[in-house]
């Protein structure tokens, strides 16, 4: 192939190649540390999490955020071909201009340890001494390779004074740099695939909740075990837990842990080893204190189901999720901290940078706000936050739900933004009153007696109806399903004699203030969606 490109392309296709190379054994070396210390990551990710923090709030949620982990994938992915490359290009310039290029390329080391130095988990220190030694290996070899390049060594008999490199031995050590990237990058990926916090996670054993309304698989369908803002729905005609779960392609009244939802900017999960960690209470307090994962099992601990959602979460969108969490009331942790008088808000940090904050009274105000060990009766998935994280009942995961939590600061409005504030979302987000329709999934249907059906939600009132309209006739009554509080959502159903012919089914709900779900459309920034789901369906 090279032997195609005539001498001219055949040296640039070399001096190419050995930036790539450089390049590569560069960010290699990056990915092996941060594989084999845990204290620094990757140059890659580091690069990845500062396009994400300066992606405008929009473009991030609906990218990275939403489509989850393939788009992070991709992100990862395209990064690393931009570095080789820019390393290919680098190799290219050293032609023209090799002080510029060497200076380059160390630029693009400064620039890694910079974005590196940003990553919340790693230390000044660590970032400093990572990159600086990842662009020394990649500019010593960048230096080598084309020293080994330039090196005259066969002589053209025919016309003395062209001198050829020495092709092979060139291609010899590239290939065997370029091998030697894979493998580093190979064996970190093998060290990163540790189990020690799963296998940790797996051994914990919740401690009991107090109260026990373990809905959980059975088909209890009192409401006494109900939490506090228990609003049940007043109608006779409920439809049990069995029976509503029972429909075909109903969302579940408990989203199991796999079907979860998860959102999160974080390009590389979190993973805390119980032992290490611990939380820290602190700001405008008088008691500012710590406390450590075994001190927090120690407490008493309560059980609710909450649904969280996400405020992405477009009309008849999955970012919405119904499950049961256990841990210790927020009111608790809080008050033994003994906030000042000027205390307004509650500013969650996450151990990865995120953070969060919420209206201190939403901890006093009798809603379930916890901070939650336990999901669905095992300890958080890691994924879900573990070791710790908070769920607050009608809030708006973005200013509330910290996963992998390591601090909460009482702190005031003005000037203490979480995350995403700045990035144009509304400081305050109780979630919106919503409903979606889960079936029938099928466009296409044959008569009969069909089900619609799906989930509604209102918190913290709670859904007292659910009404469905098909071609906009008048709006006809749902059957509702249990839900054990306003906090949680709620499955409903509607028994159709379906008729051939074409229709539009919408659905509202309506919440136990009497609050109707406007059917005016809304975009989900800055505080949420609103609007109407609705399908359309041919009976035949
Ligand atoms: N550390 C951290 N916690 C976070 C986020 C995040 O990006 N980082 N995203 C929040 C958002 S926007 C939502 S909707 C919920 C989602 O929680 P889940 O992934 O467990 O469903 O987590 C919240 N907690
Ligand atoms: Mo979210």
């Amino acid at each position: 192939m090279i032997n195609n490109l005539g001498p001219q392309g055949a040296l640039r296709f070399q001096k190419s190649l050995s930036g790539i190379a450089s390049a590569a054994l560069a960010i290699a070396f990056g990915e092996l540390v941060a594989s084999i210390t845990n204290k620094t990551t990757s140059l890659i990710l580091a690069v990845g999490e500062f396009i994400v923090d300066i992606t405008p709030g929009d473009v991030v949620r609906t990218s990275i955020e939403t489509l989850g982990n393939s788009q992070k994938i991709v992100l990862l992915t395209v990064i690393t071909i931009l570095a080789l490359l820019f390393g290919g290009l680098l190799g290219l310039l050293l032609l023209k201009q090799p002080e510029m290029s060497y200076s380059l390329f160390i630029l693009f080391g400064v620039f890694g340890g910079w974005t590196l130095n940003r990553d919340p988990l790693t230390s000044t220190v660590a970032a400093l001494s990572v990159s600086a030694l990842a662009t020394l290996i990649g500019v010593s070899t960048f230096f080598l390779l084309n020293t080994v390049l330039d090196r005259p060594v066969n002589v053209d008999f025919e016309d003395p004074t062209h001198r050829y490199a020495d092709r092979r031995q060139f291609l010899n050590w590239a290939t065997g740099i370029s091998v030697a990237a894979g493998t580093m990058t190979g064996v970190g990926r093998l060290l990163l695939k540790d189990d020690t916090v799963q296998n940790i996670r797996e051994s914990i054993v919740l401690p009991d909740t107090e109260e026990k309304n373990d809905q959980l698989g059975s088909n209890n369908t009192t409401s006494e075990s109900s939490s506090l803002n228990a609003t049940p729905p007043e109608e006779t005609d409920l439809l049990s837990f069995s029976e509503m779960n029972e429909i075909e392609g109903i969302s579940p009244y408990i989203t199991s842990n796999n079907d979860f939802y998860r959102i999160d900017t974080a390009l590389r999960v979190p993973t805390i080893e119980p032992a290490d960690w611990n939380l820290t209470v602190d700001g405008l307090v008088t008691n500012p204190y710590e406390l450590s994962y075994e001190e927090i099992l120690e407490m008493e601990f309560v059980k609710k189901d909450v649904t969280l959602a996400c405020v992405s979460n477009e009309i008849g969108g999955s970012l919405v999720g119904n499950a049961v969490w256990t841990g210790v009331p927020l009111s608790e942790i809080i008050s033994r901290s003994e906030p000042t008088s000027s205390a307004e808000q509650v500013m969650c940090h996450s151990v990865d940078g995120f953070t969060a904050g919420f209206p201190i009274e939403n901890i006093f105000d009798g809603r379930t706000a916890l901070l939650a060990v336990g999901m669905n009766g095992v300890p958080l998935p890691v994924i879900h936050g573990f070791p710790a994280r908070l769920v607050v009942a009608g809030l708006y995961g973005y200013v509330s739900a910290v996963k992998w939590i390591k601090r909460i600061e009482i702190c005031k409005w003005e000037g203490n933004n979480g995350y995403w504030i700045p990035r144009g979302w509304s400081k305050k987000a109780p979630i919106k009153i919503a409903s979606r329709i889960d079936v029938p999934r099928e466009r296409r249907i044959s008569a009969g007696i069909i089900a619609v059906a799906g989930v509604a939600w209102a918190p913290l009132s709670g859904v007292k109806t659910v009404e469905i309209s098909f071609n906009s006739e008048p709006w006809r009554e749902c059957n509702l399903g249990v839900s054990l509080s306003g906090e949680s959502w709620t499955q409903w159903a509607y028994k159709w004699d379906a008729a051939p012919g074409k229709y539009e089914i919408k659905v509202r709900a309506i919440d136990s203030n009497g609050v109707i779900q406007s059917s005016k459309v809304v975009n989900p920034a800055p505080n949420g969606a609103e609007g109407l789901d609705q399908i359309s369906v041919r009976v035949v």
